[in-house]
């Protein structure tokens, strides 16, 4: 059953364009008038989106996990009402995917991919929910973490910085200023421009601080004990978000351990490489987006057959394996953990 995965989503990446213009005539055929309505920049878009559906579709399909393809219509569906696309608009696009899969894909992938869509369309018939602000819940540095934001917001960076500087003077613990502010405040800005209410300018502009942020913190990284153990930390090739995996490095200093980042977008071939010039005991790697899910897959397959690299243990972390828990399972690493506290206990298991 596996292997039918992996084959619809080879299937998809090679037939994208076609498949896109299928859908694409379908939909026209339905709403003849989409075109007027969207004008020609909002009908390119309308492509890309399309494109970006089979993508998503195709890494929920490699991993036969409903769960991720339910969580992005889900995303997507509020993503795109709140740029006011109507959401009979959106079911009928879904609808013709199921069409033009029904009657165009090869026969024992066609069964695979239609109940994929239809998992989807399901959830498109009940009622959209609105995402709750992530400052909203109560949590001790919640104040501290909307002041925070609203710093940013209000491009007062300096501000923010004395915010944090003072928070760590009068004794708050580094981990809860990662875990309750920064890490908070990163996820709250991502529902903000999720719901269209910050720009993609103002969600750098906040990153980039908070990541200079926590380059100023470093001088607090103060292990009181050293453990024997070294860890390479990376994330996969293609993978931009790395902050998660700065905050999981930080924590493992802290506990002792000496770690070696090389952070975001890294080629599979280097990480290998690193793993031996470094002598490393873990590799943890971060991963975000579902389509790059794939390349942790492969880079574990390769570490694996390495025989230089038979006692190394592998951890895998990051949102794509909080939205299916069962993920990481399915791609040979040793173990998962949500958070950087967890990641630490988790591993202590390992050795
Ligand atoms: C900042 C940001 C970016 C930045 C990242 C910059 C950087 N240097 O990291 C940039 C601008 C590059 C970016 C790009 C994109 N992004 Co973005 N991004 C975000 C945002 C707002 C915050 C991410 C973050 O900092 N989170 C805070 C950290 C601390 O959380 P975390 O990563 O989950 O890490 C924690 C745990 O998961 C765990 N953990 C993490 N890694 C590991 C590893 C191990 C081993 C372990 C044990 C644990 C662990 O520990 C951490 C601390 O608890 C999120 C919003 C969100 N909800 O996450 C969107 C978000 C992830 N992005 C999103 C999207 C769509 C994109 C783009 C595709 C947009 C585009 N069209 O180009 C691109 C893809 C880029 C790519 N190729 O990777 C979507 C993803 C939606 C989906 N359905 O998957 C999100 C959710 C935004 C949203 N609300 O819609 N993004």
């Amino acid at each position: 059953m596996e292997q039918l995965g992996k084959e619809a989503c080879e299937y998809l990446s090679r037939n994208t364009d076609r498949l896109t213009e299928e859908i694409i005539q379908c939909q026209l055929r339905v709403q003849p008038n989409l075109k007027e309505r969207y004008g020609i920049q909002g009908y390119e878009f309308y492509q890309r989106d399309i494109k970006y559906h089979l993508q998503f579709l195709c890494s929920a399909l490699t991993y036969l996990s409903k769960g991720l393809f339910g969580s992005y219509v889900e995303w997507v569906r509020r993503l795109l009402i709140d740029l006011n696309i109507p959401p009979e608009d959106i079911t009928t696009n879904f609808q013709c995917f199921k069409r033009v899969f029904e009657t165009k894909a090869p026969g024992p992938l066609r069964d695979l991919l239609v109940e994929f869509i239809e998992a989807g369309l399901a959830l498109l018939e009940t009622n959209p929910t609105a995402i709750p602000s992530y400052l909203a819940a109560d949590f001790p540095l919640s104040d501290l973490a909307t002041r925070y934001l609203e710093a940013l917001q209000g491009s007062n960076a300096d501000h923010a910085n004395q915010l944090i500087e003072e928070a760590i003077k009068s004794g708050v613990d580094i981990r809860d200023i990662y875990l309750q502010v920064l890490e908070n405040v990163q996820l709250e800005v991502g529902r903000l421009w999720h719901t269209n209410q910050l720009s993609v300018a103002e969600e750098h502009y906040i990153t980039r601080i908070t990541q200079q942020i926590m380059d100023s913190l470093q001088q607090y990284i103060q292990p009181s004990k050293r453990v024997n153990r070294k860890m390479v930390a990376s994330c996969v090739p293609g993978e931009l978000h790395e902050l998660g995996l700065r905050m999981v490095s930080d924590f493992f200093k802290l506990s002792g351990w000496e770690v070696y980042l090389t952070g975001a977008n890294t080629p599979s071939n280097d990480i290998i490489k690193t793993l031996k010039k470094q002598h490393a005991d873990l590799l943890a790697i971060s991963v975000t987006i579902p389509w790059h899910v794939i390349e942790a897959e492969k880079l574990i397959t390769r570490i694996r057959q390495d025989p230089e690299l038979c006692d190394i243990k592998i951890i895998v972390g990051g949102r794509v394996f909080t939205l299916d828990p069962q993920l990481w399972t399915r791609i040979g690493a040793d173990e998962y953990a949500p958070n950087p506290q967890a990641a630490l206990e988790t591993v202590e298991k390992l050795f």
